[in-house]
C-alpha cells in the first residue's frame, strides 16, 4: 500500500551540501536552474541510486559535472528523477518548468493576487524543483530571482541579500544566500508588489538586526500590532530561553491565499494575511491575540524546528509541540505581564482555559475517531494530513508535562543541553526526551521519564478515575486514581496491549465550606500536591488539616490531558467553582455542572421533546460568576460561557446534535432569563475607553461586556436589541461592532437581522478579512441551511480558491452549526460531500481537512450515522480523488 511507516526510517545515502537555485520568474511557466554539489556517504552505499523527489515538473536538461547526462544512466516517473551509478561526489544541475500560475494547490510556487510565494512544509518543494526533499537533507542555499522589475520590484529569498542589478528588457535580479544549512522544506521565495514596514532592534548581545514586514499596497497601516509583536517575540525568547536571532535579517510577507496559519521558512516567514493585518476597526481582540500568538508561534521557530528540525516527519511534534507550548507560554507572559501576583495567576489560568478548550474541542473527538494517531504517528499516506491537533495541541501538553515534572529550571536545563546536543542537526523525539531526561536527573537523581516516553507512541485519551476515604479517627484522607486507555483507531486493529501512562495530577483539597485543607506526607505541608501516576492505580495518604467530608480538587491547571471521573454532587461543584484557590479548576467546576445539565436535559428531550429546566444551584453558581467584582473580566467571560458545543458531543456515547443544541439553547435561556437584570448591570459595567487598546484587561472586558449582550439578547430581547443596535452603531472597534452584529443577527428577527448584515457588507465590503467575517456570520446563523449556504456561495465575492473565504463558509456551516449542519434531512452531509469533491479538484490539503467533518459519523444516532456513511461511501468511490481526501475517507469507513 502507500502507507509509510515510522520504523521503516533510513538515512539518506548522500549529502548535499550546497545548493544553487536560478529562479527565472513567469507566472505561467517558470524555469529554474537546480545545482547541487552531491556526495556519497559511505563507500559501502555505492549500488545505491541517487533519487530525487519531483511533482508536476517539466526537465529541460540534466547535467552531470557540465556533461549532458545520457539516458541510460538515469529514469524519470511522474514522482521521481533516479540517476543510476552517481560517482562519490559531483555536481548535477537540472534545468525544469514548474506552473505557478496554474497551482491552485497552494504548495510549491503559486501565485496569489498578483505576487509570486512558496510553500514548501511538508513536500512543496518537489513542485519547485527536483530535490531530495526530506528533512534529514540539509544544504547552504544560493538563490538567484529574475523577474519583471515593474511587476516584481520585490524579490526575496531566505537569508542575506548578496547582490541585485538590473537585466535586459526591464528585468532585474537579486541574490540571496542563507548561511545556515537547512532542510527544502524552509525553503521560500517571495516576488511582487509590498508596502514593508521596518525597525532595527539590538539582540541580547548587542547584534543588530533589520526585521521587516511585507503586505500587499495599502496595507502598511494595518502592519503595526504584528511588527510589535514580533519585537516582543524576539525579546521574550532572549529572556526566557537565552535564545538570540541569529540572522541579520527577519522577514515576514502576508499572503492572502494561504493553506494554514504561517510557516516558519528560515529568515522569510509566509504568513497568512490573517495573521498579520489588524487595525481597531478591521479586526478583533481574539484577531490581535492570534497575531501575537502565530508570530511568537513562527519566531520560536527559528530555533525549535529551524536550528534544531526534524529528521523525518513522524517526528514533527518534535518541532510543533514545542513551538506550540512556547507560544502558550509566550502568550500567558505577555498576559500576566506588570500584574500583581494575584491578578497574574487570574490570567494565566484565563489562557489556559482558552488552551483546554481548544485541546477539548478538537484534540479529544480526534483520540476517539479514526484518525486517532500518537503524538509520534506510526504510518501516515499524507503527511499533510498529520498537521493535527494531536501533534500540535496534545503535543504541547506533552512538554507541559515535562515542564510539569521537571520544574522551570530544570525544564530549562534540559533545554540548554538539548541545543547544545543538537544544533545544525536534524533529530527526533527520543533526543529531545533524553535531553531532558539528563536535565531531569541532574536535578533529581533517581528519577526516569521511562514511562513517561509511552505518551508519545500511545494514542487515545486517558480516563481518570478518583475515589477518596476519610479516615476521621487518623486525621487522613485517602485518594485513589485508577487509569484506563483502550485501544483507539489503527491501535485497534493491532489487538494493542497498551501501557499506563506517567500522569501528573495536581491536587488538592477544600472543606465543605471551600476552605484549602492543607495535605500533609513525607514530603511537606502544602494545598497543592503534584501526584505522579505511573502505574494502573495509587493510593495517596495525606495528614489533613480538618475532618468531615472533603471535596476533591483534580487536575489543577490541567495538569495532564486526561479525562477525569469523579462523582461530584452539584453541590460539590458549585463550592468549587465558587471557593477552589486554583481558577482552572474553578472554571472546570461551573463548566461541568452546566454541562452535566445539558447532557441530562438531552436526554429527556429526547424522551419528552421538552429540555429540563436549570436548576438553582445552577443558577446560582452564574449568579456569583456575574456579581464577583474580584475575579477579572476575562475570566468570568470565560466563565460564564456556555460549555462548546464539540465538547457536549464528545460526552454522549451516542451523539445526537439536535437534542445537545436544544438542550445547550435551553440552558442559555433559563439562566438568561433568570439573570437578564443581572446581565444588564454587567453589561453596564464593563465600558472600555472609547481608544481602542488590545491588552488583555480592556479585552477581558470587551469579551465579558458581549457575553452579556448576548446573553441579553436571549433573556430580555426587546432592552437587548435596543442595546445591540446602538453599540453597532457605535462601535469604535470591530470587536464591539462584530458582537453587536453576530448578537443581533443569530438571536433576532429577521428585519434587524438583514439590515445590520447589509449594512456590514456597505461598510466594509472591500476588505477580505472583514468581509470573511460577513461570510462567517450568516454560515453560523442558527436558521441557516445548506440550501441558504449554497445561495450564499453564489454571492460575487465567494471564492473557493482562498482558504480563508472557503473556511469562513463552508468550513463554519459544517463545524460551528450544529443545529444547520445537522438537519435532519441529511442536506448538511450532501452539501459536504459536493463540498469536498470539487475542493479535492482545486486544493487536496483543504478537502482533505474538510472530509474530517465526519469522522465521528459512526457514533451518530442511527438516522443521522447512516446518511453520513452514504456521503462518506459517494466520496470514496470517486476514481480520481487525492490521496490526501482518500486517506481521510477511507480510515473513516475502515
Ligand atoms: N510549520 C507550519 C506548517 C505549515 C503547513 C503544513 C502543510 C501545508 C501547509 C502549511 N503551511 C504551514 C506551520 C506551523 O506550525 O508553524
Ligand atoms: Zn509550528
Amino acid at each position: 500500500s502507500n502507507t509509510i511507516f515510522r520504523t521503516d526510517y533510513q538515512a539518506f545515502p548522500f549529502d548535499i551540501p550546497e545548493v544553487k537555485l536560478i529562479v527565472e520568474l513567469d507566472p505561467v511557466q517558470t524555469r529554474i536552474t537546480t545545482q547541487l554539489s552531491v556526495v556519497r556517504k559511505s563507500a559501502s552505499a555505492e549500488l545505491e541510486a541517487l533519487v530525487l523527489n519531483g511533482e508536476d515538473l517539466t526537465l529541460e536538461r540534466l547535467t552531470l559535472n557540465g556533461q549532458p547526462l545520457d539516458p541510460s544512466r538515469f529514469s524519470q516517473d511522474d514522482a521521481r528523477l533516479t540517476i543510476f551509478e552517481f560517482p562519490a561526489s559531483g555536481t548535477l544541475e537540472i534545468v525544469s518548468l514548474c506552473k505557478p500560475a496554474a497551482n491552485t494547490s497552494l504548495m510549491g510556487l503559486y501565485v496569489s493576487g498578483e505576487s509570486f510565494f512558496t510553500q514548501c512544509e511538508a513536500e512543496g518543494f518537489r513542485k519547485i524543483c527536483w530535490f531530495a526533499d526530506r528533512p534529514d537533507v540539509m544544504s547552504i542555499y544560493t538563490v538567484t530571482l529574475r523577474a519583471d522589475k515593474g511587476r516584481y520590484p520585490t524579490l526575496l529569498s531566505n537569508g542575506n541579500l548578496l547582490s541585485s542589478r538590473e537585466l535586459d528588457l526591464g528585468r532585474h535580479e537579486a541574490v540571496w544566500h542563507d548561511p545556515f544549512p537547512k532542510p527544502s522544506y524552509l525553503f521560500a521565495l517571495v516576488a511582487g508588489v509590498f508596502d514593508c514596514r521596518e525597525l532595527t532592534m539590538r539582540t541580547m548581545h548587542g547584534k543588530e538586526v533589520l526585521l521587516q514586514i511585507y503586505s500587499d499596497p495599502g496595507t502598511f497601516a494595518q502592519t503595526g500590532w504584528a511588527m510589535e509583536s514580533l519585537v516582543r517575540s524576539v525579546r521574550w525568547d532572549e529572556q526566557r530561553f537565552g535564545l538570540e536571532l541569529d540572522l541579520d535579517r527577519f522577514m515576514i510577507v502576508a499572503a492572502r491565499d494561504f493553506n494554514m496559519g504561517a510557516m516558519e521558512n528560515k529568515g522569510l516567514n509566509i504568513f497568512n494575511a490573517a495573521y498579520v493585518l489588524a487595525d481597531p476597526d478591521t479586526a478583533t481582540d481574539l484577531n490581535y491575540q492570534g497575531i501575537e500568538a502565530v508570530i511568537g508561534h513562527e519566531y520560536f521557530h527559528n530555533w525549535t524546528g529551524n536550528r534544531v528540525t526534524c529528521r523525518d516527519w513522524f517526528q514533527l511534534s518534535l518541532k510543533e509541540g514545542l513551538t506550540v507550548f512556547r507560544d502558550h507560554e509566550f502568550t500567558a507572559d505577555m498576559m500576566a505581564a506588570g500584574l500583581s501576583a494575584q491578578e497574574a495567576q487570574s490570567a494565566r489560568a484565563t489562557k489556559r482555559i482558552d488552551d483546554v478548550v481548544v485541546l477539548r474541542n478538537a484534540q479529544f473527538p480526534e483520540d476517539s475517531g479514526p484518525m486517532a494517531h500518537p503524538i509520534r504517528p506510526e504510518s501516515y499516506q499524507s503527511i499533510s494530513n498529520f498537521y493535527t491537533a494531536t501533534v500540535y495541541e496534545k503535543g504541547s501538553e506533552v512538554i507541559r508535562m515535562l515542564h510539569t515534572l521537571l520544574g522551570e529550571q530544570a525544564f530549562r536545563a534540559g533545554m540548554d543541553e538539548y541545543f547544545r546536543r543538537h544544533d545544525g542537526q536534524a533529530v527526533t523525539c527520543d533526543d529531545f526526551v533524553d535531553a531532558m531526561e539528563f536535565a531531569y536527573k541532574q536535578s533529581k537523581p533517581g528519577v526516569s521519564l521511562d514511562v513517561f516516553r509511552r505518551w508519545y507512541r500511545q494514542a487515545g485519551t486517558p480516563r481518570l478515575t478518583a475515589s477518596m476515604t476519610d479516615n476521621p479517627t487518623e486525621g487522613t484522607v485517602s485518594v485513589t486514581f485508577t487509569q484506563s486507555c483502550p485501544p483507539v483507531g489503527v491501535e485497534k486493529q493491532h489487538s494493542l496491549q497498551k501501557e499506563d501512562f506517567h500522569i501528573p495530577i495536581k491536587f488538592g483539597l477544600l472543606d465543605e465550606s471551600g476552605k484549602a485543607i492543607l495535605l500533609a506526607d513525607s514530603d511537606g505541608i502544602a494545598d497543592t500536591k503534584t501526584l505522579e501516576l505511573t502505574t494502573q492505580s495509587k493510593t495517596w495518604t495525606f495528614k489533613t488539616s480538618s475532618s468531615g467530608k472533603a471535596i476533591p480538587s483534580i487536575l489543577r491547571d490541567f495538569s495532564a490531558p486526561v479525562i477525569v471521573d469523579y462523582d461530584y454532587s452539584d453541590v460539590e461543584l458549585s463550592v468549587l467553582s465558587a471557593h477552589d484557590n486554583n481558577a482552572f479548576t474553578r472554571w472546570e467546576a461551573g463548566q461541568e455542572l452546566a454541562t452535566r445539565h445539558i447532557l441530562k436535559s438531552a436526554a429527556h428531550w429526547r424522551e419528552t421533546e421538552q429540555p429540563l429546566a436549570a436548576s438553582k444551584v445552577l443558577i446560582n453558581v452564574w449568579q456569583a460568576l456575574a456579581t464577583d467584582v474580584s475575579l477579572d473580566s476575562g475570566y468570568r467571560a470565560r466563565a460564564m460561557m456556555m460549555p462548546s458545543e464539540k465538547t457536549l458531543l464528545e460526552r454522549m456515547l451516542v451523539i445526537d446534535p439536535v437534542a445537545i443544541a436544544t438542550a445547550r439553547d435551553g440552558l442559555k435561556r433559563d439562566i438568561a432569563t433568570a439573570l437578564s437584570e443581572v446581565f444588564h448591570q454587567t453589561y453596564l459595567g464593563q465600558q472600555t475607553p472609547s481608544e481602542y487598546s488590545p491588552d488583555p484587561i480592556s479585552a477581558g472586558r470587551r469579551a465579558l461586556k458581549n457575553l452579556a449582550l448576548n446573553y441579553l439578547m436571549v433573556g430580555n430581547t426587546e432592552l437587548g436589541s435596543l442595546l445591540a443596535q446602538a453599540q453597532y452603531a457605535n462601535a469604535s472597534n470591530m470587536t464591539d461592532r462584530l458582537a453587536a452584529l453576530t448578537s443581533l443577527t443569530h438571536e433576532s428577527t429577521n428585519t434587524l437581522k438583514q439590515s445590520a448584515l447589509d449594512d456590514f457588507y456597505q461598510s466594509w465590503h472591500q476588505q477580505p478579512l472583514v468581509l470573511d467575517k460577513w461570510f462567517s456570520v450568516q454560515a453560523t446563523a442558527p436558521d441557516a441551511t445548506a440550501d441558504k449556504i449554497l445561495a450564499l456561495m453564489q454571492h460575487p465575492d465567494f471564492t473557493l480558491k482562498n482558504p480563508n473565504r472557503a473556511r469562513s463558509v463552508i468550513f463554519a456551516f459544517c463545524n460551528q452549526n450544529l443545529s444547520g449542519f445537522h438537519a435532519p434531512d441529511g442536506a448538511g452531509y450532501k452539501f459536504w460531500a459536493q463540498q469536498v469533491l470539487t475542493l479535492d479538484k482545486i486544493n487536496p490539503e483543504i478537502a482533505a481537512r474538510l472530509a474530517r467533518v465526519m469522522d465521528l459519523w459512526s457514533r451518530f444516532i442511527p438516522q443521522a450515522k447512516t446518511a453520513m456513511q452514504h456521503n462518506l461511501q459517494d466520496i470514496a468511490s470517486q476514481a480520481d480523488l487525492s490521496g490526501n481526501t482518500l486517506e481521510i475517507v477511507s480510515k473513516a469507513l475502515a
